[in-house]
């Protein structure tokens, strides 16, 4: 068999935080390869597929020598004349193989970089690129439309401000290069705001600048002065995606935002990001409740699900039996497919199917912890996802992945035109 599995083997390498994580390369026996870096986040949901970290005292205990001896004496012994074309599979392998339910015993770090690396073989054995090889015979989706961050806070900025992501879309723009544009005019424009007021104070995880600011809703305002700094229409050519990362401050219904010194409850943090929205041109808002907090989450979507996005992170973790409970009770309308979340592929495509069939719409994301890996860029558009988070636009973990969207707009058969807006939860009747 041609695309049998010859060799798996695992590389230390480093990711964008300077903490050690794993590559997986593949070697089938018609002498393709596959490579993948298992990325890693900073404010993870308690259902997530959990990384192998070693633990103690060297690099904070975020080692991953444990998941690398796995993999070594468990992992690649079994793919060993596993065929690499089926994916499902060799995903079923790999679950069996952990036997836990949060992959916890060979690491979610191990099996994801082993199921990407997996598909980037299986792709490069049929000589196609790994974004067809994963649409099979389906019509290519379309490069998917980006949410950029502008400034980071929450548990990627030292919690400088409690709000986590304060993105850009751009709605307006015809295709992927202008969007792109776009949102380089705003970043500068924030650039040049901040250091007008003296808080220009590097960036943060994910390349946004440092927040600093005196409340969350100062964050919003300044954002909302770079997109008009720049020159654009706010909420027509550039609205507002915020991710709230509501888990990392909120529990049991209280939210505690330690920037403001105030703890809210459930119904006033409803209405404090319901006040936002109105005032801001918010399109879509990721975690706006705590992961624990379902009732507020079907609040939310009550209240503001017909016009806007509601995305299910945390809440939804990538698994499909989330998403499916989700639409049943009516919390969020949208889901973030982050395949590390989830551990194999076989499982984040699981995710996605369940959001299509729910008319959830859905975003692919990397993750604050990255590498050079743009694996998330396929899967976006193979899959045809229309829109893809991966952070900022400095770092060159965040811009290997924009760029290579670039690149796809000059092979795919609809160029870079983006998903039309009625394909948008905040753009649909
Ligand atoms: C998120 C991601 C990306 P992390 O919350 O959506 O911004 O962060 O990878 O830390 O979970
Ligand atoms: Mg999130």
């Amino acid at each position: 068999m041609k695309t049998a599995i010859e060799r798996a083997a695992a590389r230390r390498v480093w990711d964008s935080r300077g903490r050690p994580t794993i590559e997986v390369e593949i070697a089938l026996a018609n002498g393709a390869r596959g490579r993948a870096i298992a990325p890693a986040g900073a404010s993870t949901g308690s259902g997530e597929a959990v990384d192998l970290r070693d633990g103690g005292a060297a690099l904070g205990g975020m080692d991953v020598r444990k998941a690398m001896a796995g993999f070594s004496a468990e992992i690649a012994p079994a793919l060993a004349g596993l065929d690499a074309s089926d994916q499902k599979a060799i995903d079923r392998r790999l679950i069996e193989l952990d036997g836990t339910p949060n992959k916890g015993r060979l690491g979610g770090n191990a099996l994801i970089a082993t199921s990407m690396a997996v598909a980037h073989a299986a792709a490069a054995g049929g000589g196609l690129p790994l974004w067809q090889y994963l649409a099979g015979g389906r019509a290519p989706g379309r490069v998917p439309l980006p949410e950029i961050q502008i400034f980071g806070g929450g548990a990627h900025a030292g919690r400088r401000i409690d709000i986590q992501d304060l993105m850009v879309v751009a709605v307006g723009a015809e295709d992927f290069a202008t969007a792109l544009d776009w949102t380089a005019e705003v970043y500068r424009a924030a650039g040049k705001l901040l250091a007008e007021q003296g808080k220009l104070a590097g960036v943060a995880d994910e390349g946004g600048f440092w927040p600093v600011f005196s409340s969350n809703e100062e964050a919003l305002s300044t954002l909302l002065g770079a997109i008009e700094r720049a020159g654009f229409r706010p909420g027509e050519d550039m609205a507002i995606s915020l991710d709230i990362a509501a888990s990392e401050f909120g529990k049991n219904g209280r939210y505690r935002l330690d920037r403001e010194d105030r703890t809210l409850s459930r119904d006033e943090m409803v209405d404090m990001l319901l006040g936002w929205c109105k005032r801001y041109p918010v399109v879509s808002i990721e975690d706006p409740l705590a992961e624990d907090d379902e009732e507020g989450l079907i609040a939310f979507t009550r209240a503001a699900g017909a016009t806007m996005q509601i995305i299910g992170d945390d809440f939804l973790v990538t698994n499909a039996a989330r998403v499916r409970h989700a639409a049943t009770v009516g919390a969020c309308n949208a889901v973030l497919i982050k395949p590390n979340q989830a551990g194999t592929l076989t499982e984040t495509k699981a995710a996605l199917d369940a959001a299509r069939e729910a008319g959830y719409s859905a975003v692919v994301s990397a993750r604050s912890g990255e590498t050079e890996d743009v694996t998330v860029v396929h899967l976006a558009v193979g899959w045809g996802v229309p829109q893809l988070k991966v952070g900022s636009f400095t770092r060159s973990e965040r811009m290997a992945k924009w760029n290579e969207g670039l690149r796809l707009s000059e092979v795919l058969p609809t160029g870079g035109a983006l998903p039309s807006r009625s394909s948008l939860p905040w753009g649909r009747p």
